[in-house]
């Protein structure tokens, strides 16, 4: 790596191996990661740890650690620390199989917290005390201060409140990198706070670089390494019924007057659907369009690159290796139309609800009245986490929710009488989208709303047995305003599933 990477010669002198900066970090320590989405995490100091407390439990050694990040990362991270039975506690949100099969299994403490709110429990010590920050960075200022790399994410909160910090430089991260973030320093304690001054998506309030206190540095390790950059299925027939669906609503609303041409600040989450959805208004009527949002995937990149997207604030990227080395290469144009901000911001009730987001999220399943699980698979076993869907559903001016019908080739609906577990209740939830349709639950009393989502989201194959369900819970429900059949809400329909489900289709009940 060229030197001008580490430009301070107090950070230079601090370089080594990746092995010994593992070797720094103590047995029981809370660490703070970078990465969020496959972005910016550090690619060489958790592997290392990884193979140091597998020494350590070889040799009869506890050495567990506590692991808090931006969000999901990488096998380099996740992966090789749940595999090497490293982790004791993990936090916010993961998207590991490994990691994910742990938690399932009992052997790992998880604790799935809204993505804005981590850096404030920080803050306000509800996590206890953090003891190292390992933190991928694009390069080091002459003055200590550090350029971030391809995510935001809490680093400017570990870079704050930890005790030491390993930084990891990572000469793939592009160098034009620089400048293209904003950073925010001036959130203060309640009962201090006053309004964050961010009134469009393109706004800068910050400054593009963390401060870092050179003193608390104990390691600098040099890299090379591609960020996880997975690539995305093409839309298939179903996710581009999703995107067809949600895209005539947005057109239906803008006929209303409820919404500009331009529409409002667009967020999407992660996955597949999600990604089909920004494809889709690729070649939708919409332009001017701007995003206010956690990740940029390749569909919104293409936006951007075609003219359609004016604007893009987020905390992180997350494209495919070939959006990424289109990024890189193009990154002329897209720091002009992008700004990366702490999670904090990028998530913060206050700006969602100020912009008027347009909210997208995935589901796993959704209920009759519009309740909505994004975490477990029936009830019991975590898929990921609730990520920042709830920062944007609970404060979007439009909160939309979308899935597939059915999951594991039609074997399990995923429209249910009673979800088995709750992420976004029916307040926080005003449109639900399957390939079948949308139902517009805004206003509509819960009766109505079962009779629209069993209606126009169902797949025809379950949709007698959720009407069965809802007629039988009008006649005999004890309580006639959200009428239910408690002793069957979640038993009836899984035998139902079992029964009706298409020859060959695959049931799974459990994750991980
Ligand atoms: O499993 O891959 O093993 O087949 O869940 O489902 O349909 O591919 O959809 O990729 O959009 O993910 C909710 C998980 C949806 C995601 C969830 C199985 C299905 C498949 C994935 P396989 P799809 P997606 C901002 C927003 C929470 C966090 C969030 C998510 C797998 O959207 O994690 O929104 N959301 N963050 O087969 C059993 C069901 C199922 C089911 C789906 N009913 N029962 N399995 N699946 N429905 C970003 C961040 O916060 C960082």
């Amino acid at each position: 790596m060229t030197e001008s990477r580490i430009r301070s010669a107090a950070l230079r002198s601090k370089i080594m191996s990746a092995e010994e900066a593992a070797a720094l970090i103590p047995d029981g320590a809370n660490v703070g990661m970078s990465g969020f989405t496959g972005a910016g995490y550090p690619k060489a100091v958790p592997v290392a740890l990884a193979a140091h407390i597998r020494a350590r439990h070889a040799a009869g050694e506890h050495f567990k650690i506590g692991v808090w990040t931006g969000a999901s990362t990488a096998p380099e991270l996740d992966g090789a620390l749940a595999k090497a039975d490293g982790i004791e506690l993990r936090l916010p949100y993961q998207s590991d199989p490994a990691c994910r099969k742990r938690i399932n299994d009992g052997e790992l403490d998880y604790v799935d917290i809204h993505l804005s709110h981590v850096a404030q429990f920080v803050w306000f010590g509800f996590l206890g005390k953090l003891d190292v920050a390992v933190v991928e960075v694009a390069g080091v200022l002459e003055d200590g201060r550090l350029i971030p790399s391809s995510s935001v994410g809490n680093n400017k909160t570990w870079l704050d409140q930890a005790d030491k910090i390993i930084l990891e430089v990572n000469s793939w991260q592009n160098p034009a990198l620089e400048g293209m973030h904003d950073i925010y320093y001036g959130t203060d304690l309640p009962p201090h706070r006053r309004p964050i001054p961010l009134l469009t998506t393109h706004d800068r309030i910050g400054q593009p670089y963390f401060f870092c206190d050179p003193e608390k540095v104990i390691a600098v390790v040099e890299t090379d390494s591609a960020d996880r950059n997975s690539a995305f299925t093409p839309p298939d027939v179903s996710s581009r019924a999703i995107a067809d669906n949600i895209l005539d609503f947005l057109g239906h609303e803008v006929k209303k007057g409820r919404l500009p041409q331009g529409l409002l600040p667009l967020q999407s989450g992660v996955g597949n659907v999600a990604n089909a959805v920004m494809d889709g208004l690729q070649h939708g009527p919409f332009t001017g369009l701007s995003a206010f949002t956690e990740v940029l995937q390749d569909g919104m990149l293409n936006l951007i690159k075609s003219g359609k997207m004016e604007f893009a604030s987020a905390t992180a990227l997350s494209l495919s290796p070939e959006a990424a080395e289109e990024f890189n290469r193009d990154l002329a144009l897209y720091r002009k139309k992008v700004v990366l901000r702490p999670q904090e911001i990028s998530n913060h009730p206050e700006l969602i609800r100020r912009l008027g987001v347009i909210a997208m999220n995935g589901l796993i399943e959704a209920d009759i009245y519009g309740n909505v699980n994004s975490t477990h698979v029936r009830g019991t076993s975590i898929m990921n986490g609730i990520g920042g869907s709830g920062d944007f559903a609970r404060n979007a001016y439009l909160s939309i929710f979308m899935t597939p019908s059915t999951a594991k080739n039609g074997a399990i609906s995923c429209i249910v009488p009673m979800v088995t577990h709750v992420d976004h209740t029916e307040h926080d939830v005003q449109v639900i989208v399957t390939e079948q349709g949308l139902a517009d639950l805004r206003g509509l009393s819960p009766k109505r709303r079962a009779e629209a989502v069993i209606a126009r989201c169902a797949h025809p194959t379950y949709r007698p047995a959720l009407d069965d369900y809802f007629e039988r819970a009008l006649r005999e429900s004890p309580g006639r305003h959200t009428p239910h059949l408690l002793t069957e809400a979640f038993t009836f329909l899984p035998d139902w599933m079992a029964r009706h489900a298409p020859a060959g289709a695959r049931r799974k009940e459990s994750v991980g």
